[in-house]
């Protein structure tokens, strides 16, 4: 990518907070522009969180204009919408570089600069970040302070509710700025934002109070008495009249609504609340996609976007080929098909429909769909609950995402022997996103769940008939697969059931055996007919379930060649091929010979994932490779 230069005269003179708090409010109005042509012009070519950073620009200015940063803390929430924030805080010539490999992340990173004082990616965590750092200020002796930005999709997960019950509670000093925009990836869901929806209209509900006052003072006879009446139940009302009185409530200051596009508001209001004592809620209300009229139109499709034409707002598309069905749009309509059949099917996602490939269910089964918001550990034992009734609950939730809801899984789910069907999207390496997003240890995770059945379709269609496995099978099952396009094999017309802990081999050798699961299968047989023209000989074992393994295939295949390559879109340790290790030491085969391919012990960064398939040697090349290393090795020795 060709580095632009940062465009505008007043961008030019910024680099880092301290430059911007020598503007005046003009001048900050313009930058305001200047950043926003910035973030559209580089996120056309990147991708990234495009609407949500749009929907911040003052307010980040504002912060950083106000407050003393770095010295004082402003900790993000989900990060997505920091865009600002990095080219304001030192990383503007390297902005062009967005999520690129090697380049800055999509979101704050605590190695990446000083201003990044907690590294984010999945939602809720500001408040509890911003709570701890300001108890170690307290325990210092210190007195910077601590501003957490959290938008109004984060402030329904479970952790801020958590954070805001604890902090009101210890009544130190710490500012909460609510970013609300009314909306998160979907539209928003539940009663936070219900009632968030409810302060911005709380004015007309003032004034709607005062003129039903005047109007019953003016009722002969009965008139005073009945206004004695409302202000006796207006204390029950008082949630629905007095803007904030919920976080009033938990202990808060609450100051707003207020506008989040008008620096000198936003300016003289951060002043005023950056020396109130005690925990402060400071409301702003933004517009996502601000300034940039597609995003505006749609702020949606442009919460996440790839590469597109500034024009038209279109993506740009590399090239007119048809591509594979992904494995999302698979599972969504398998589920719509499986779900005409059987009216005890439901969808949950949290917060994720589209993103999950469930619009459609939505749309053609709304009294079966659930979306319960940010909120993956509700989201399982929910589904728990629906199960236990008899339904057939379908919870699809990314891999990374998932990570939240292990105890439900295992407390909620497998110990109660209830049959959910859990689909993990994203599994793997998912790009550009992350650490933060990587899908890489559910493998292990969800392995060391007694009774959870775990599965893994080599392909599109395989996913399709193990969907139909899950919702058959009256157990718990979780099936992972990877984002993006399948592989492209033919799909069969409809579904059908496979046998639980049943893996299929697919090529014979006499060699070596090459037992993979997921995504690696495709490239192990790809690697296999190499090493054929190199007169290698390797089988081929689509493994298919993690849990249970197939033992009787696995050790026959492993018995008869005597080595072994395990091949894993997942972490190492703990992963598919820790499994089979286990299962062949268990089974008495010692003098097998075995490689594992996978993640190893570390955080893998942003990269194209058919980048980080190759440098983690899990695609053909690499197996090929590890395959060729061990021919070379003679069988290990019985001791
Ligand atoms: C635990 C978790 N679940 C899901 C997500 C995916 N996600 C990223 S941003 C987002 C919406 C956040 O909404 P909001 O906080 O209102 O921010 P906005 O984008 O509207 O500015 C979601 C659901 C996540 N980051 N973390």
């Amino acid at each position: 990518m060709t580095t632009d230069k940062i465009q505008g005269s007043i961008l030019e003179t910024v680099n880092y907070p301290e430059d911007i708090r020598k503007l005046d409010v003009g001048s900050l109005n313009t930058l305001a522009e200047e950043l926003r042509r910035t973030i559209i012009q580089t996120v056309a070519k990147t991708g990234g969180h495009l609407a949500s950073s749009l929907g911040t620009v003052e307010l980040t200015l504002a912060v950083h204009y106000v407050f003393n940063t770095p010295r004082d803390k402003v900790i993000w929430d989900v990060g997505h919408q920091a865009y600002a924030h990095k080219i304001l805080t030192g990383r503007k010539a390297v902005f062009h570089t967005l999520r690129q490999k090697d380049g800055i992340s999509g979101f704050p990173r605590r190695e990446e600069s000083p201003f990044d004082v907690f590294t984010v990616g999945h939602s809720g965590t500001s408040i509890s970040a911003a709570t701890g750092i300001t108890e170690a200020r307290c325990l210092k002796k210190e007195s910077f302070k601590t501003i957490a930005i959290i938008g109004d999709g984060a402030m329904t997960t479970g952790m801020a509710f958590e954070a805001l019950n604890w902090a009101g509670d210890r009544d130190k000093d710490l500012i909460i700025i609510l970013n609300d925009n009314e909306v998160s990836i979907s539209p928003n869901v539940g009663a936070m934002s219900a009632y968030l929806n409810r302060i911005m209209t709380g004015q007309t509900v003032t004034r709607l109070r005062s003129e039903l006052k005047n109007f019953l003072k003016n009722i002969p006879g009965i008139g005073e008495q009945m206004v004695k009446f409302t202000r006796h139940i207006e204390e029950s009302l008082k949630t629905l009249i007095i803007p904030g009185a919920l976080f009033e409530e938990l202990g808060f200051t609450y100051v707003g609504p207020i506008e989040g596009h008008r620096l000198d508001h936003l300016i003289r209001t951060l002043e005023n609340v950056k020396d109130l004592s005690g925990p402060v809620l400071l409301h702003v209300l933004t517009k996502k996609g601000k300034g940039y009229k597609f995003a505006e139109e749609e702020p949606l499709r442009f919460h996440g976007v790839a590469p597109f034409d500034i024009e038209t707002g279109r993506p740009l598309s590399l090239n007119d080929r048809p591509v594979p069905v992904s494995y999302t749009k698979m599972f969504g309509n398998t589920i719509i098909e499986l779900a005409r059949m059987n009216p005890r099917i439901c969808a949950i996602t949290a917060a994720m429909c589209d993103g999950t490939g469930l619009s459609e269910f939505a749309k053609e089964f709304p009294e079966r769909f659930y979306d319960v918001g940010i909120a993956e550990q509700h989201a399982v034992t929910f589904a728990a609950g629906l199960a236990s009734e008899n339904f057939v609950p379908v919870v699809a939730i990314y891999s990374t995402f998932l990570q939240r809801a292990y105890d439900q899984i295992l407390h909620d789910v497998s110990l109660q022997k209830i049959p959910v069907v859990l689909v993990v999207d994203r599994s793997g390496f998912v790009g550009d996103d992350g650490p933060t997003h990587h899908g890489l240890f559910d493998m292990s995770y969800l392995r060391t769940i007694p009774d959870l059945v775990v599965m893994a379709p080599k392909d599109e269609n395989e996913l399709q008939h193990m969907l139909k496995t899950a919702v058959e099978s009256e157990c718990a099952v979780a099936i992972r697969y990877p984002r993006g396009k399948g592989v492209g094999v033919p799909v069969e017309p409809s579904p059908r059931i496979m046998e639980l802990g049943k893996g299929e081999i697919i090529r014979e050798g006499e060699d070596l055996a090459i037992m993979a699961i997921g995504s690696t299968v495709h490239p192990a047989l790809e690697a296999a007919e190499r090493l054929h023209k190199e007169n290698i000989s390797a089988t081929v074992i689509n493994a298919r379930f993690v849990k249970p393994l197939d033992r009787n295939l696995l050790c026959e295949a492993a018995e008869k060649v005597k080595k072994v390559i395990t091949v894993e879109e997942n972490i190492l340790m703990g992963g598919f091929g820790s499994a089979v290790l286990e299962l062949l030491q268990d089974n008495g085969l010692h003098d097998c010979r075995v490689a594992r391919l996978g993640v190893r012990d570390e955080f893998v960064p942003q990269a194209p994932q058919d980048e980080l398939r190759k440098i983690y040697g899990i695609d053909a090349d690499g197996i090929a490779a590890t395959a060729r290393m061990m021919m070379r090795c003679p069988p290990a020795k019985r001791k």
